[in-house]
């Protein structure tokens, strides 16, 4: 007996409504942080969770289920199997490997290119038209590794990158001016972590070219401050991981945005890892770096055309190389 009689004449739904679908792979700090997200920004019509551990997927599915009286609703289903995946729209990979004490980062890697074995054609097969996000660390390489094992065009593998980056430059720099974040406009590009290329001319407030402005009023130590910024950027990372043991938070509202921009056709501009080759003189492989990209329900639409100094472009080229060496020793 069903809970509501039909009225007169129904139809079954139009096939054209939309029903999005979003599958996690991972649900430990980050994927379940980007879970969280999902749900209170209402992004997915169903939410798949999958990862190699059982019992904390059924635990974290029955965890956020239980809060569907607040939340709008959505689907919410756990598995580990890869099955589970089917009909996404959008296939974010968080699982990784924990560094072992000792360990070199190219051993991590090579572990972490393993899951990717087990994960990504999983994926492919069975969602073999979604977008895939990755976020797992070292993100550029693992995009690459993710875009090499899906055979997806490249405009539908994306890693989310200097994302994050971004926008902690663009709190710093808003906590300085005393400013709202979202009226400050800032891009770190390149590599996601160390090596990342802050684009200075890129920085305005409220529409006013900051370091223009501040040449023009001839305050010139404030570049100073800025070059201090990003060094703060780069630091706080490893500052939230010795201080709470991981990040998820941030990382979590970073890529609910991603997803948002992509699902809802945005067509918004995020500096996220793309396939780089071919931009800024970036030659000599295929090779995923954060550009400021433009997001929409095709995936990766492309790419500004943003003025880099030489200098930037220089330190662009260099991390380019830098992890094509790594990519060159890995074995896939
Ligand atoms: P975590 O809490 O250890 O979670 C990892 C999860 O992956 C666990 O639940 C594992 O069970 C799961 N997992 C491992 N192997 C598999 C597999 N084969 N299939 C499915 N699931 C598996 O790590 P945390 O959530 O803190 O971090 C996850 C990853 O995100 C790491 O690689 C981080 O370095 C990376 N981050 C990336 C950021 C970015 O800006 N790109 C930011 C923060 C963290």
């Amino acid at each position: 007996q069903a809970f509501f009689k039909p009225i007169q004449n129904t139809a079954p739904p139009s096939p054209t409504k939309r029903h999005t679908k979003i599958a996690v792979v991972g649900v430990g700090n980050v994927g379940m942080a980007i879970a969280q997200t999902i749900l209170t920004q209402d992004l997915a019509d169903e939410l798949a969770l999958i990862d190699a551990k059982p019992d904390k997927l059924r635990g974290e599915m029955l965890d956020l289920q239980h809060a569907a009286a607040f939340l709008p609703r959505t689907k919410i289903s756990a598995s580990v199997d890869y099955a589970l995946a089917a009909g996404s729209d959008l296939c974010i990979v968080t699982a990784g490997a924990r560094q072992i004490p000792g360990e070199s980062r190219l051993n991590l890697l090579q572990r972490n290119v393993a899951l990717f074995r087990a994960i990504v054609p999983a994926l492919a097969r069975h969602a073999p038209e979604s977008i895939l996000l990755i976020v797992s660390n070292p993100v550029d390489v693992l995009t690459y590794v993710a875009w090499k094992l899906s055979g997806f065009p490249s405009n539908r593998v994306v890693g989310s990158g200097t994302n994050l980056d971004s926008s902690r430059f663009r709190f710093l720099i808003a906590d300085h001016l005393d400013v709202n974040a979202q009226d400050v406009q800032a891009y770190i590009v390149g590599e996601h972590g160390d090596s990342s290329v802050a684009l200075w001319s890129s920085i305005s407030v409220g529409g006013v070219p900051v370091l223009s402005f501040l040449e023009k009023q001839q305050i010139a130590y404030e570049k100073k401050t800025l070059e201090e910024i990003h060094k703060e950027v780069v630091d706080c990372a490893y500052e939230v991981i010795s201080l709470k043991g991981y990040t998820s938070w941030a990382i979590g509202y970073s890529v609910a945005n991603l997803a948002r921009a992509l699902l809802r056709d945005q067509r918004s501009i995020h500096p996220v890892s793309v396939l780089a080759r071919g931009f800024f003189g970036i030659e000599g492989g295929d090779v995923f770096l954060s550009l400021p990209a433009q997001l929409g329900r095709g995936g990766v639409l492309g790419v500004t055309n943003v003025h880099l100094t030489e200098e930037e472009a220089a330190r662009l080229r260099d991390s380019a190389r830098t992890i094509l060496e790594v990519q060159g020793q890995l074995d896939l």
